[in-house]
Formats: structure tokens, sequence, C-alpha cells
């Protein structure tokens, strides 16, 4: 009980204050070190406010991704659709492994967050953002954000899919719409499936989907995918004298 009560207490203290995006991402850019997170704040903050919320395209966030731009991580840049607690359980405790769009500045500052503009003011607003037009300030910055962190993708690449799904390689997906059709012959050498078997699984790698997959990747890219567990994979995520190369 006292716990609670000392919780109950603490806890607004110790919490990021999500309504304030501002912050949260001011302090969650600070862990990178190496960037002036205000004038990241600021080239954020251009692509949106004074804008009609349903108004705001890819391109708004261009001068952003100029500003921090994706450092390529050969062999070691991880993709995903429909698996991001799975994943991020993951790499959150093998970042020797694998790095996703959230382990970057970026991906890592604006995860999770919801923001918009207004026309006629100069605020950042967290209530009231549309997500069901195509050009809100949400879904057009994640859509930049992957085609810039697929444009710098190099080597081996993985993807992690989900079995749970009928449609693991789901043609509405960010993944299959802008990052598989970025990754370029010969600086990708190979996109790798891990495709996550859940209990009740709906799919594997034999799934018609991947097929295409396969066709929708550029002429010299290999592939492969593998069917695994996802007691392996968190058993990879808490063993980490488990090399990378033998994760699954
Ligand atoms: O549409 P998805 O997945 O296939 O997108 C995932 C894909 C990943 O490989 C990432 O590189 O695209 C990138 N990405 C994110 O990193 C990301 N973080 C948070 C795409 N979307 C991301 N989000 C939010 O999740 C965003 O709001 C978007 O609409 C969802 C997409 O999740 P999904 O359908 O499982």
């Amino acid at each position: 009980l006292i716990i609670v009560t000392i919780g109950g207490v603490l806890g607004p203290i110790l919490q990021t204050n999500e309504s304030d995006p501002k912050s949260t991402f001011l302090s969650r850019c600070k862990k990178f070190n190496q960037y002036d997170c205000q004038k990241l704040w600021d080239a954020f903050q251009q692509a949106y406010v004074n804008k009609d919320p349903c108004k705001v395209p890819v391109e708004a966030y261009d001068p952003l991704i100029a500003a921090a731009p994706f450092k390529p991580q050969c062999n070691k840049m991880m993709f995903w659709s429909k698996t991001k607690v799975v994943v991020h359980g993951f790499t959150a405790k093998r970042k020797d492994c694998f790095v996703t769009l959230e382990d970057t500045l970026l991906g890592y500052s604006l995860n999770g967050l919801t923001w918009c503009g207004k026309q006629g003011s100069n605020d950042t607003f967290t209530t009231g953002c549309p997500r069901t037009c195509e050009n809100n300030p949400v879904d057009s910055f994640w859509i930049r954000a992957s085609a810039a962190y697929a444009d710098v993708a190099c080597g081996d690449v993985t993807a992690m899919l989900s079995g749970s799904t009928t449609t693991p390689f789901d043609p509405t997906s960010t993944f299959a719409k802008v990052e598989v059709t970025r990754f370029k012959a010969p600086k990708v050498r190979s996109l790798n499936v891990v495709m996550v078997i859940q209990k009740n699984a709906k799919s594997n790698c034999k799934n018609a989907s991947l097929q295409k997959l396969k066709n929708a990747l550029h002429k010299g890219i290999a592939y492969s995918c593998k069917d695994v567990p996802e007691s392996r994979i968190q058993e990879c995520g808490s063993k980490p004298q488990i090399a990378c190369r033998t994760c699954w």
C-alpha cells in the first residue's frame, strides 16, 4: 500500500509528460548528444504548425530529415510490419545485433507521440489531431522517415513480419508501400524475413503474400524467409552470449 501511495505521488514527477510533446522530444533527443535538439524541434515544428492538419504532405518533413540524416548501419538494419512490440522488445536488449528506425534520433524522439497544428496558431496540439485524412502530420512523418531510413539500407537487411496475420506482407503497410521498393542492389545484398510465429499462427513463410514481396524486391537482392517462434526471439534478447548470427 505504501509503495502504491509513493508511486502515485512520484509517478507524475518521474514520467515524461506526453501531453507536452516539446519537452518529451527535447528530453529524448538529448540522450543522443551530438545534435542541437532545439534546432531539430524547430525544423520538426515548421512541418505542421499553422497548417490545416489534413494538409501536411510527406515532403513537409524534408528539412527535418536533412537536419538529422540517417546513418547507414550495414547488416544491422531491421524493418518490421505488425510486429512492433516483439521487434522493439528484442532490439532494446540487442543493440549489438539490429537497429530499427525507433533506435535512431528521430524515430526514438517521436515514437508513440501525437501532434498537429492549427491554422492561425503557432502551437503544437496533441488532442483532436486527425489520423484519417491522408496528409495528416503523424502519418506523413512516419512515411517520410521510413523512406529516408530505407534509402540508406545496405548489406543484409532483416524484416520481422507477423505470422499472426493472414497477410504478413500487407500491400497497404508502410513496409510494403514505402520501404521494400527503396532497397537498391547491389547496396542491399539480401532481405531476410523473420516470420514471428506466436501460438495460433495464421501464416508462415509459405504464405502467398511473400511471393509478392519477392517480386517487389529490386532484381539482384537475394531473399530468404525463416519461421521463428516468438520464444526464440525472446531468448536471444535475454541472452547476450548468443551470437547475433545464431539468433534464429
Ligand atoms: O505500416 P508498417 O507497420 O508496415 O510500418 C512499419 C515499417 C517499419 O519497418 C519502420 O521502419 O515502417 C517504419 N515505421 C516506424 O518505424 C514506425 N514507428 C511507429 C512505420 N510506422 C511507425 N510507427 C507507427 O506505427 C505509425 O503511426 C504507423 O502508422 C504505424 C505502422 O505500424 P504497422 O502497420 O505495424
